[in-house]
């Protein structure tokens, strides 16, 4: 019998085996012990009443199944998809709370911990908003960014969620015209869950719609006003170099590992984990220093901002206390296995909870207090420093660590492309208009168990830019290509078609540009309005040569931001079995009928090589669309010369001695 994969990421591997040889379970060993429910898997499953659970399945299903209630199988597959869309949002956005809310205790002088880093960025956003920013307290134009975001959650009666009027004007009208302008993301949520309950909202396409709508108050509201946030607190993202893999643990340190989403408390642990007091009281226990590194999107988060090292993404979760080197490992919000308390047993990791609204039976629970947060953050730090004498099973050694270029925001993106006074995309533009790059993917999501985990990331990053297709890179999509080693400018050298090499070259960067977290998907919506806005391309975000992939998705997060791209305009490919499958009806409405009406679609396709060819066919039909020159490797069009670094430095310096971005 060959040989089952676990994961394409040898240290991974290595780990995975090292713990069946160890009686050691994980996510993988119960992957393949637990099969999916066929009928749930593909959306044919009902359990919204107790008349239920009703499965609509049957040769001629589509038509004749019906529910105990009468409802048809396109009605379930469409509500259970809502169901999908409307808890990705509210994770998004609930995190996106806690930053508005922050933001606005930094403004009124209630938390003495938190500061506004990015100035530049935080008028920026009150130039979005409509705010006067000139000659004002900096915090007094932060609490007007503050109030008028919080705004954007519970809005009632009619208005718009603020940064919907940040897409092309084009893309807005479609919006409209199907109904579809969220109003305030709680309210989304709470009609996504009304429509969906027992008798409510039984057409398909109009549940489909709300979908839309819903997702839209995802990816134009709470993931953007997240993003945002972040950048105005701890500054936004401009390249950093970091490292990947399990062999950012120190044998010889403390290893202190962040895991989940929110980045508050991690900075707060960025903050204070250089403290001379600190680092004695680690000396004393035996250990040479505090190692700080991240997993998932947390981890996203600080490597983006400070250069922490990351362990990986989802799937590394329970791998990395397998290493036997956590000395502590503090988990806030989301992807968070709860399987990591178990495996935790068999070592002396200690796993601690820190988010309110978060707790494992049996792990340590420390909340996190913005009011306290360097304390608190000292106070973790310690609980490792003190765990650390107490390593004594030997995990799975693992060495293998690769160099990592992340930290692009759209600001760095504008800045590398003109300079701090030619900020712009007219060079991407160009490049994509000649040929020299054929399309833009964005290729994000999860990593997941039930393939060879990382494997799809790595196969798509490879062809794609084999094939001069630029990618950015979020999630754990970007975790996965950074485990790998495919973060860095040389990855261009040695794999990219020769346009994208020279375009990469020019400029100095990677042919996959990470972005960040899950939530910085907003990065990706508000780069295409800029590319949209430069001229060139497509005038709406509909028309671009540019496709979201998420090869691996697992999590309702996915869905939700698969959705928000397709209403914007960009045609989406998930890989894996459909979770609407079941219906045929609802499967034609999430690709013709949206592609129709917004230029984007939402596709399932397990098999890669199809993932594959479907994105270029969409990017090169696109490009015939526009009336672009038709893509061929090696041969390009004319186009203006791209500056390369070292030359815009040069005019920088002239124009201005002391140069930020
Ligand atoms: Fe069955 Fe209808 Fe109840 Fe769903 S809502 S469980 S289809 S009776
Ligand atoms: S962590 S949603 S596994 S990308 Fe943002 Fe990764 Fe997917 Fe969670």
């Amino acid at each position: 019998m060959e040989k089952r994969v676990h994961s394409a990421t040898p240290a991974s591997e290595k780990i995975v085996e090292w713990g069946e040889e160890n009686k050691m379970e994980t996510c993988f060993d119960r992957a393949e012990k637990m099969k999916p429910c066929p009928i749930g898997r593909e959306g044919a499953c009902c359990k919204v009443c107790h008349m239920g659970p009703c499965r609509l399945v049957g040769k001629n299903a589509e038509e004749e199944a019906r529910g105990v209630c009468g409802a048809t199988l396109p009605t379930v597959a469409a509500r259970n998809m809502l169901r999908m869309i409307a808890a990705g949002t509210a994770a998004h956005s609930d995190h996106a709370r806690g930053m508005a809310y922050t933001l606005l205790s930094v403004a009124n002088g209630e938390t003495k911990d938190f500061k506004i880093t990015d100035v530049r960025k935080l008028y920026r956003v009150a130039g979005y908003l409509d705010i006067e920013f000139e000659g004002r307290p900096v915090t007094d134009v932060a609490r007007d960014v503050a109030t008028k975001l919080i705004e954007d959650f519970g809005r009632q009666g009619r208005g718009e969620v603020y940064f919907a009027k940040r897409a092309p004007k084009k893309t807005q009208e479609r919006w409209k015209k199907w109904g579809i302008v969220p109003r305030s993301i709680d309210r989304e949520v709470v009609e996504a869950m009304h429509r969906t309950c027992i008798g409510v909202d039984h057409d398909p396409d109009h549940l489909l719609l709300h979908g839309l709508r819903t997702a839209l108050a995802d990816g134009w509201a709470g993931s953007m006003i997240s993003t945002d946030i972040t950048d105005i607190l701890f500054g936004t993202p401009m390249p950093v170099k970091g490292e990947a893999s399990f062999g950012i643990f120190k044998e010889d340190e403390v290893n202190l590992v962040v895991h989940g989403h929110e980045p508050l408390l991690a900075e707060m642990i960025v903050d204070v984990i250089d403290e001379p007091d600190l680092l004695a009281y680690a000396q004393s226990k035996g250990a040479k220093g505090i190692n700080l590194g991240g997993m998932c999107c947390t981890a996203n988060e600080v490597l983006m901002r400070h250069g922490i090292a990351t362990a990986g993404g989802f799937t590394n979760q329970e791998l990395g206390i397998m290493t036997g080197l956590v000395d502590v490992l503090t988990v806030d919000v989301q992807c968070i296995m709860p399987a990591m308390a178990e495996v935790a047993k068999k070592f002396h990791t200690k796993v601690i909870t820190t988010s309110e609204k978060a707790k494992i039976p049996g792990v340590m629970h420390l909340e996190f207090d913005e009011h306290r947060a360097k304390e608190i953050a000292r106070e973790v730090v310690r609980l490792a420093i003190d765990n650390y004498p107490n390593r004594k099973v030997t995990g799975s050694h693992i060495t293998d660590k690769f160099p990592v270029i992340a930290g692009f925001s759209q600001e760095y993106i504008e800045y590398m492309q003109g300079g701090q006074w030619r900020a712009s995309f007219r060079p991407l533009n160009d490049a994509i208009m000649a040929g020299r790059v054929r399309g833009v993917v964005g290729l994000a999501g999860c990593d997941n168990p039930r393939v060879p985990s990382t494997g799809l990331h790595r196969f798509l990053a490879t062809e794609l830019i084999k094939n001069d297709v630029l990618i950015v890179s979020t999630g754990c999509g970007s975790a996965a290509c950074g485990t790998a080693g495919y973060l860095t400018p040389e990855m261009a050298l040695e794999n990219a078609g020769p346009g994208l090499r020279e375009v990469c070259e020019a400029i100095g960067i990677p042919p996959i540009l990470h972005l960040g977290a899950c939530v910085d998907n907003s990065r990706i919506l508000t780069i295409a309005s800029a590319m949209a806005a430069e001229g060139g391309l497509s005038d709406e975000i509909g028309g671009m040569p540019a496709v979201g992939i998420a090869p691996e998705w697992m999590s309702e997060k996915a869905i939700a931001i698969g959705c928000y791209f397709a209403a914007s305009g960009v045609p989406v490919i998930f890989g894996g079995e459909s979770p609407v499958e079941a219906s045929k009806e609802v499967t034609r409405i999430m690709t013709d009928v949206w592609f129709e009406r917004f230029k984007g679609a939402l596709h399932f396709e397990p098999d890669p090589e199809k993932i594959l060819a479907m994105a270029l066919d969409y990017i090169d039909k696109a490009r015939e669309a526009l009336k672009l020159k038709k893509y061929e490797p090696g041969k390009f069009g004319t186009e203006k010369v791209l500056m390369d670094m070292a030359a815009r430095r040069e005019i920088e310096k002239a124009a201005k001695p002391h140069l930020g971005f």
